[in-house]
C-alpha cells in the first residue's frame, strides 16, 4: 500500500498545491486591482477636484505701459530723452561728444531726470483746472572741455520737443568741477594708474606683504578701490579733489578684505593729471611710492605679511548657505496670496487703495518719491521722498578716518538693480521697473524691479478689544492690519538700503529705512580698537552713523499750515485728601506751543520735554474747537555726535535736527545734492540756511525729518549686517482729523456677540462683511521659481564693478 499509494498522495499534495498558489495569485491580483481603483478615482478625485476649484482671481486694474500722455510726476518717457537728447546734442555750445567716448576733459550729459514743476503750478492744475505744466528735464553737463572745467546744470523744455535751455532757479550757475559726483571715466583713470604704478614701482612689496599682484594675477588679485573723499574742509583746501584709495584683494566679497595700503590721490582739474599724495603702509605715511620703495628695499620701513588665502564656499566674507541646519527635513516658507485678485489700482505711476491716492517715482539722484498722497480724496501731503543717504565713518587708518559718504553722489536711484520676488517682496507683489539717462548712453537705461507694490496682512490687528465678561457686554470687535507698500531697494557699493512707504487703512502713512548688506571694513591693528571690534581674522569693523533724511512736504486741509507742539510737563496739585499738610501730588499737564519762525519749528530731542509734534490748518476745527491734524512721529531718531561746522558735518547739516520745518520754497527742493561728497567746505546746498528766520505760521510748511542709527559692527554682522534691528521708521497719524478712527468703516472687521444677552449659554453670533459663504480657490501655480529665473536682469554689468565707489 504504503508503495502504489505514496504516488497518489504525492500527485494529490502537488493538486492541492497548485491550487493552493493559484488562489494566492488570483488573490493578489484582486488586490492589486483594488489598490489600483483606489488609486485611480483618488487621482481622479484630485484632478476633478482641481478642475473644479479655480485659480484665485478677480477684476484687476493694473496699467504700468509708459504712458502718451505721462502725469505731471511721471518721469522721462523714452519719446521725451529722445527728443530731449536730440536737442541738446544740436547745441553747439554745449560741445557735447557722445557719452560712450566721453573722457574727463570732454563735455558730456551726466544725468537727465525730470523736473517737477513747480508746486503753484501743480496745485493750480490739480485743485484749480488749470493748465497742465509743461514738462522740462534738469540736466547736468560735466564741461571738462572749458577752462577752468565747470558743470553747469539746465532746465530743459517744454518736452517731448525742447526749444529752451535755461538756469535752474536757485542753483548756482557754474558748479565747480572738482565738486562733480565720482564718475566712470575719472575713476577708471585713476584706478587703473595706480595700480600700474604701484605695480611697477611696489611689485615685490606688494607680492611679499599681501600674497597678490594687481595684474597677471590669477586667482590671487588685488585692486585699489573704496575711495574715500579727503573733504575740502578737512584738507583745508576750499576746492580740493582728494581721494584715498584702499587696496583691497578680491575675494567675493571684496570690501571684507582690506589690506594696510592706502593711496591718497589728487586728480588736478587744469593738468588733468592724478598725483600721488601720500602712501599708507603698514601704520607708516610716505609722501611717494619712490620713498617707500626705497625704504622697504634698505630695511628702514617696517614690513607685513599677510598670506593670500584660498576662496572657497566657506571663506567667511562669501554668502553661501553653511552652518548647523536648524530644520529637519524641508517645508516652504508660509506665502500670501490674493483670493480675489489685487486690490490696488496702478494707472502707470498712480496707485489707488483702500481710499489712498498716491503717485511714485524714482529721483535719479536721491531715489524714492511719492506725490500728492490723498486719503478719502484729501491731500495729507504733496511730497514724501528720500532726500539723502549718509555714512559717516571713524577710525585710524586715513582709509577709514576720512570717509563720510553721500550717497546721493552715487546717483541713489540707479542702484536700485532690481528686487528679487520672494525674498525682497513677497512674491504675490506687482513689479515696476525704471528707466535712467545716465552718462553711460543716450538712450534710457532701464533697471526691471525697482519698485514693487504689494499687500500684505501684517499678522497682528489693526485694533481689538475683547469684553469677555457679559456683565462688559460679552462680545469681540476686531479687524486685521493689512497694508499696502510702495518698496525699492538700492545697493550702494557695500550697503543695501529698503524704503518702504507703508499705507495703513486707518489714514496713517509710516516711512521706513532699513539697512542690510556688508560692513565697510578696515584691516585690523590694535590702533583701530577705539573706533571698533575684530570680526574675523585682519578686519576691523569699524564704527560709522548712518543718516537718511526725508522730504515731508505735509498738506494739511490744504497748503496755508501751522506747526506746533504740544509740549507734556510735570504739574502737581495740592492733594487735599492726604492726611498730611499741604500735601501736593504730581502729574503731569500740558501746553501748546505755536511755532511761529523756522528757528522754533527747527526740532531737537530732549529726552526732559517730550512733546507732540502737529501739523494743522488753523481754520479747520473739529466739533469740539480742536484743529484737525496731522501728527508727526519719528521713531527713528539718532543724535549725530560730529561737530557742528566741521569737518563734512556742513554737507549735512539737516542731521543736526530730528524734524525741522520750514517755508516751502522752489528754491530749497531738496535738503542735499550729487555735489555733498566733495562740497562740505562750501555746500551747493546748504541746508542750514533754509532756517533763516521765516515765519512758518498760515504758511505752506515743509518738515524735514532726519532718521538714523549708530552701528559698531560685530562678528554676527558677518558675511552681511541683518536688518531685525536695523529698521528705523516715521509715522503721519491722523490726529482730531477724523471723528473717530476712519477704518471703522473697513468690511474687514469682525464681531463676535452673545446671540442673547440675557442667555450666555445660546452662544455667539458672528458679523462679518463679506459674502456668507467663502469661494474656494487656490494660489495661483507658485510661480516664485520661475520668477526667480526671470530675475536675470538684477546681475547688471554697467561696468561699476571696475570701477566700485
Ligand atoms: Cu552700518
Amino acid at each position: 500500500m504504503d508503495s502504489s499509494g505514496k504516488p497518489e498522495m504525492e500527485k494529490y499534495r502537488r493538486s492541492i498545491g497548485r491550487w493552493r498558489l493559484l488562489a494566492f495569485v488570483l488573490l493578489l491580483c484582486v488586490l492589486g486591482l483594488l489598490v489600483g481603483i483606489i488609486i485611480i478615482s483618488f487621482v481622479k478625485d484630485r484632478q476633478l477636484e482641481d478642475q473644479m476649484t479655480p485659480t484665485c482671481s478677480g477684476k484687476e486694474d493694473i496699467n504700468l505701459e509708459e504712458p502718451s500722455d505721462p502725469s505731471v510726476f511721471h518721469d522721462l518717457t523714452a519719446v521725451e530723452v529722445d527728443g530731449l537728447m536730440t536737442y541738446l546734442h544740436s547745441q553747439r555750445s554745449l560741445n557735447l561728444v557722445d557719452p560712450s567716448k566721453a573722457r574727463v576733459n570732454n563735455s558730456y550729459v551726466y544725468l537727465a531726470e525730470i523736473y517737477v514743476p513747480p508746486k503753484m503750478k501743480v496745485l493750480d492744475y490739480l485743485d484749480n483746472n488749470g493748465a497742465k505744466p509743461e514738462r522740462e528735464a534738469m540736466v547736468t553737463i560735466f564741461r571738462g572741455d572749458r577752462r577752468p572745467p565747470v558743470v553747469e546744470e539746465y532746465l530743459v523744455g517744454p518736452l517731448p520737443k525742447p526749444n529752451h535751455l535755461k538756469e535752474v532757479p536757485g542753483r548756482r550757475k557754474d558748479i565747480p568741477f572738482n565738486l562733480r559726483p565720482l564718475n566712470g571715466p575719472e575713476l577708471v583713470a585713476e584706478i587703473v594708474f595706480i595700480e600700474e604704478t604701484i605695480h611697477q614701482t611696489l611689485y615685490d612689496l606688494v607680492l611679499e606683504s599681501f600674497g597678490g599682484k594687481f595684474r597677471d594675477c590669477g586667482d590671487k588679485c588685488l585692486t585699489m578701490q573704496a575711495p574715500a573723499p579727503f573733504s575740502p574742509a578737512v584738507s583745508g583746501v576750499p576746492l580740493g579733489r582728494k581721494i584715498w584709495y584702499t587696496m583691497l584683494r578680491t575675494i567675493d566679497f571684496l570690501i571684507l578684505h582690506p589690506m594696510d595700503f592706502a593711496v591718497l590721490v589728487n586728480f588736478d582739474q587744469d593738468t588733468q593729471n592724478v598725483e600721488v599724495e601720500a602712501v599708507w603702509y603698514n601704520g607708516q605715511s610716505f609722501s611717494t611710492f619712490e620713498e617707500l620703495a626705497t625704504g622697504y628695499a634698505d630695511g628702514s620701513v617696517r614690513k607685513i605679511k599677510v598670506p593670500y588665502p584660498a576662496e572657497n564656499d566657506n571663506t567667511f566674507s562669501k554668502m553661501m548657505k553653511r552652518g548647523p541646519e536648524f530644520q529637519e527635513g524641508f517645508k516652504r516658507d508660509p506665502i500670501q496670496f490674493e483670493p480675489d485678485g489685487k486690490r490696488y489700482k496702478i494707472h502707470h505711476n498712480h496707485v489707488e487703495y483702500m481710499g489712498w491716492q498716491f503717485y511714485y517715482r524714482m529721483a535719479t539722484v536721491s531715489g524714492p518719491q511719492i506725490y500728492d498722497i490723498r486719503f478719502r480724496n484729501e491731500r495729507i501731503a504733496y511730497e514724501i521722498s528720500l532726500q539723502e543717504i549718509v555714512v559717516l565713518y571713524s577710525g585710524f587708518k586715513p582709509g577709514q578716518m576720512f570717509p563720510d559718504y553721500f550717497d546721493s553722489c552715487t546717483l541713489i536711484g540707479p542702484q536700485d538693480k532690481g528686487l528679487v520676488p520672494g525674498i525682497d517682496c513677497p512674491a504675490h507683489a506687482t513689479f515696476m521697473d525704471t528707466s535712467f539717462v545716465l552718462e553711460s548712453s543716450k538712450e534710457p537705461v532701464t533697471f526691471k524691479n525697482t519698485f514693487c507694490l504689494f499687500e500684505q496682512n501684517t499678522g497682528y490687528p489693526l485694533r481689538r478689544h475683547q469684553s469677555y465678561a457679559t456683565g462688559y457686554g460679552g462680545y469681540f470687535e476686531g479687524m486685521p492690519n493689512v497694508v499696502l507698500t510702495l518698496r525699492s531697494a538700492f545697493t550702494v557699493v557695500n550697503y543695501d538700503y529698503i524704503f518702504d512707504f507703508i499705507f495703513y487703512q486707518n489714514g496713517v502713512v509710516e516711512v521706513r529705512a532699513m539697512s542690510t548688506g556688508y560692513i565697510l571694513a578696515t584691516f585690523h591693528t590694535d590702533q583701530e580698537a577705539p573706533y571698533g571690534a575684530q570680526v574675523h581674522d585682519n578686519i576691523n569693523g569699524n564704527l560709522h552713523t548712518h543718516l537718511f533724511n526725508f522730504k515731508v512736504d505735509i498738506d494739511i486741509k490744504g497748503k496755508t499750515n501751522r506747526f506746533a507742539t504740544w509740549d507734556i510737563t510735570p504739574s502737581s496739585r495740592p492733594n487735599d485728601y492726604s492726611a498730611v499738610q499741604n500735601a501736593q501730588y504730581h502729574m503731569t499737564n500740558y501746553s501748546r506751543q505755536v511755532k511761529q519762525t523756522e528757528e522754533d519749528g527747527a526740532y531737537k530731542f530732549n529726552f526732559q520735554a517730550p512733546k507732540y509734534l502737529l501739523f494743522y490748518n488753523e481754520q479747520e476745527k473739529n466739533a469740539y474747537g480742536n484743529p484737525k491734524a496731522y501728527r508727526l512721529v519719528n521713531n527713528g531718531m539718532v543724535k549725530q555726535l560730529f561737530a557742528e561746522n566741521e569737518g563734512n558735518e556742513p554737507a549735512a547739516s539737516w542731521a543736526r535736527y530730528q524734524v525741522a520745518v520750514t517755508q516751502y520754497k522752489e528754491s530749497e527742493r531738496r535738503s542735499s545734492s550729487a555735489y555733498a561728497y566733495m562740497d562740505s567746505s562750501d555746500p551747493v546746498v546748504q541746508f542750514q540756511s533754509f532756517i533763516n528766520n521765516e515765519s512758518i505760521v498760515d504758511k505752506d510748511l515743509v518738515a524735514w525729518v532726519t532718521m538714523g542709527l549708530h552701528h559698531i559692527p560685530h562678528t554676527e554682522d558677518l558675511p552681511v549686517t541683518p536688518s531685525p534691528g536695523m529698521g528705523l521708521t516715521f509715522y503721519l497719524l491722523p490726529y482730531n482729523y477724523f471723528p473717530e478712527d476712519p477704518a471703522m468703516a473697513s468690511k474687514s472687521s469682525v464681531r463676535i456677540e452673545l446671540k442673547d444677552k440675557s442667555k450666555p449659554q445660546d452662544g455667539v453670533r458672528v458679523i462679518k462683511y463679506g459674502p456668507e459663504e467663502e469661494k474656494q480657490c487656490v494660489a495661483k501655480k507658485n510661480s516664485y521659481f520661475d520668477m526667480l529665473k526671470k530675475t536675470s536682469g538684477v546681475i547688471v554689468d554697467d561696468g561699476s564693478g571696475s570701477t566700485a565707489i
